[in-house]
């Protein structure tokens, strides 16, 4: 089983993996977190290069790197755990491609869905929970702590990358949860548990 997290940086989606997969764990199961991008060597250097604000990156360039990235993730970790019965928790995925590079830096929609079917290999998650915030209850909890490449985009970007999230989960309704993450982290992860009962 594959499950992710979506968001926008600071809506508290790590939080919620973690809580999960301690969840999971003690109840017996096999369970694998990885994040995006990154959850391996080589990814993890790619992310550096991402969020390294000294490189002043095209839009097509950041999108490219995510799906090198990706396609790596999926092909030597992902797609061997789920073979292997593994629960995989992704602190995001594909839909953050759309949301940020699609629907933020405004790039062709067509050209970005079809480079995230490419990385993927149309591997698609199960299930993804995207934590719904207002953009200053994000930064209320990012608090002060030294803001990366993307993070600097600022506040209209984000605005786009938020309505764009929304708008897949609506259009994806039935993969895509979308939770009022406002609230307290154990009520956000009360809701959750109850979207996967029986799934699991
Ligand atoms: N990106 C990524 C793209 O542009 N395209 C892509 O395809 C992909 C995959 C990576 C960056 O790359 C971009 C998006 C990002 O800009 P990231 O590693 O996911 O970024 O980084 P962030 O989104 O910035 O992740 P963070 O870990 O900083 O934020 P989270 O995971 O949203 O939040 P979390 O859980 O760490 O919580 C933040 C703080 O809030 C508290 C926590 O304790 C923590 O202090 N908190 C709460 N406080 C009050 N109430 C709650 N309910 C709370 N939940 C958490």
């Amino acid at each position: 089983m594959f499950i992710t997290f979506e968001g926008i940086d600071g809506c508290g989606k790590t939080t919620q993996l973690k809580k999960l997969a301690d969840y999971l764990t003690k109840t017996g199961k096999k369970v694998m977190t990885i994040r995006e991008p990154g959850g391996n060597k080589f990814s993890e250097s790619i992310r550096e290069l991402l969020l390294d604000k000294s490189n002043n990156l095209s839009p097509v360039t950041e999108l490219l790197l995510f799906e090198a990235a990706r396609s790596h993730l999926v092909e030597t970790v992902i797609k061997p755990a789920i073979s292997d019965g593994v629960i995989v928790l992704s602190d995001r995925f594909y839909d953050s491609t759309t949301a940020y590079q699609g629907f933020g830096r405004g790039l062709d929609m067509d050209d970005v869905i079809q480079c995230n079917a490419i990385a993927t290999g149309a591997l698609k998650p199960d299930i993804t929970f995207y934590l719904d915030v207002p953009l200053e209850v994000a930064a209320q909890r990012s608090g002060n702590r030294e803001k990366d490449r993307i993070e600097l985009a600022g506040n209209s970007f984000f605005e786009r990358v938020r309505l764009g999230f929304r708008e897949l989960a609506k259009m994806e309704s039935h993969r895509i949860i979308q939770i009022d993450a406002t609230q307290a982290a154990e009520e956000t992860f009360a809701i959750i548990l109850s979207h996967l009962e029986g799934r699991l």
